[in-house]
């Protein structure tokens, strides 16, 4: 019998890999009990105003107001008259974190004597580790992750791939209209305040963000990662953040069997990793025509969505994400052992390969900026 046959839960996933230079994305390697993975906790927040400028509060958070059932919300509307788009060539890497955690050091440090060590192993954004929670089921799209080690905490940053690059430089029109639609969405649906309404006429503007930070664990890699929050319900007896925020999406209207089960078998699965990482409880979405109308809203209660797709042949799995997940986090623990600022191990995957990595010394791919490394060495 083939290898994955040896597994034996609970057991370290090494004994199956092929090399202890390589890490098989197999689903059958991840099927085992659910790895822990504690309530996450927001420890703070952060807002990118306009014009992309950081600030250490929650300026940028918005209130969810429920529209009707069938709405018919027009998401042409305003494209591209009432457009200003981020510039996503400029990349960030993992900047606004840094920025957050630099002015949040004295409540963070305090691990160990050393006093500026971070209490965590792992700081990334969740959009990161979502896509390492998708991997086993990903047939399209690869990857590539910076991890750097300093002071002991592994920095975990994407770096776009070739492939994602020239499809960025190349997308049509009506991808990028496309694209629009979901920021237009948001506007029909959130509010500034509490008690005000939400304003379709304004400018739809994708340089704001308002961002929680979050501390959680999986396993046992303590986590720090930051993720962009949608809105908040409205109601004062919400539950505290992370429990209160609601995740907006928009996608097709389903109208045939076959697509129904597209869409539990591939877009359940990223808006449920997306969402359970952060420990976001529910997800509005928006069902469009193609000519870019809301016909039907539902909502998706994260909890509920692995039941909701147990009757889908050959779906995806929570554990196998988590699980999956959880060994590549230790795999880099393993390999990422020299701690130094300017020194990445770069972390490549390729649908249907193994996770490989390479080391770089002073390169193009170094992403701490000297004023993190400044900061917390003082
Ligand atoms: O420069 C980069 N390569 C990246 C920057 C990659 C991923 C994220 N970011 C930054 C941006 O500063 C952004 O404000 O991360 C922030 C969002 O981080 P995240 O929450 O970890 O990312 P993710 O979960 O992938 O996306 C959440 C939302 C998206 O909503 P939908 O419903 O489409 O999933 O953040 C937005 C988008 O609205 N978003 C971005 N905004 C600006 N730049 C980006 C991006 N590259 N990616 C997603
Ligand atoms: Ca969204």
């Amino acid at each position: 019998n083939s290898r994955q046959h040896q597994y034996r839960p609970g057991s370290p996933p090494g004994q199956t890999q092929l090399s202890s230079r390589t890490l098989s994305t197999r689903r059958e390697l991840y099927e085992r009990d659910f790895p822990l993975y504690k309530q996450p906790v927001e420890i703070g927040c952060f807002s990118l105003d306009s014009e992309r400028r950081f600030f250490n509060d929650s300026r940028q958070l918005r209130y969810y107001v429920e529209p009707d059932r069938n709405p018919n919300f027009d998401l042409r509307d305003g494209y591209k008259e009432r457009f200003k788009k981020r510039d996503d060539g400029v990349k960030e890497k993992l900047d606004h974190i840094l920025r957050w955690i630099v002015a949040n050091k004295s409540k963070l440090n305090s691990r160990t004597a050393s006093a500026c060590a971070l209490d965590a192993d792992f700081v990334t954004w969740r959009g990161h580790l979502t896509k390492l929670l998708t991997t086993p089921y990903e047939t399209k799209e690869g990857w590539l992750l910076a991890v750097t080690r300093f002071r002991g905490t592994l920095y975990m940053s994407e770096v776009e791939t070739e492939t994602s690059r020239r499809e960025r430089e190349n997308r049509t029109d009506r991808h990028e209209e496309m694209m629009y639609w979901g920021y237009k969405f948001e506007q029909y649906t959130c509010a500034d305040t509490v008690h005000s309404v939400p304003d379709p006429g304004g400018v739809v503007n994708t340089n704001e963000a308002f961002c929680t930070v979050v501390q959680t664990r999986l396993a046992d890699h303590k986590l720090l990662f930051s993720g962009e929050v949608d809105c908040r319900d409205k109601d004062p007896n919400a539950p505290a953040p992370p429990g209160c925020y609601v995740e907006l999406k928009t996608s097709a209207e389903i109208c045939t069997p076959k697509q129904r089960s597209n869409f539990h078998r591939f877009k359940l699965l990223k808006w449920w990793a997306q969402s359970f990482l952060p420990g976001v409880p529910r997800v509005v979405a928006g069902f469009r025509d193609h000519e870019g109308v809301v016909v039907s809203m539902e909502t998706f209660q994260i909890s509920k969505i692995s039941h909701l797709i147990k009757n889908e042949y050959n779906c995806w799995k929570p554990t196998v994400c988590m699980n999956f997940c959880c060994d590549f986090l230790s795999f880099v623990k393993r390999v990422v052992t020299e701690d130094s600022k300017s020194v990445v191990y770069l972390f490549s995957w390729e649908p249907r390969r193994d996770v490989t990595y390479s080391v770089y010394r002073d390169s193009q791919y170094s992403f701490l900026p000297d004023w993190f490394v400044e900061e917390m060495s003082s």
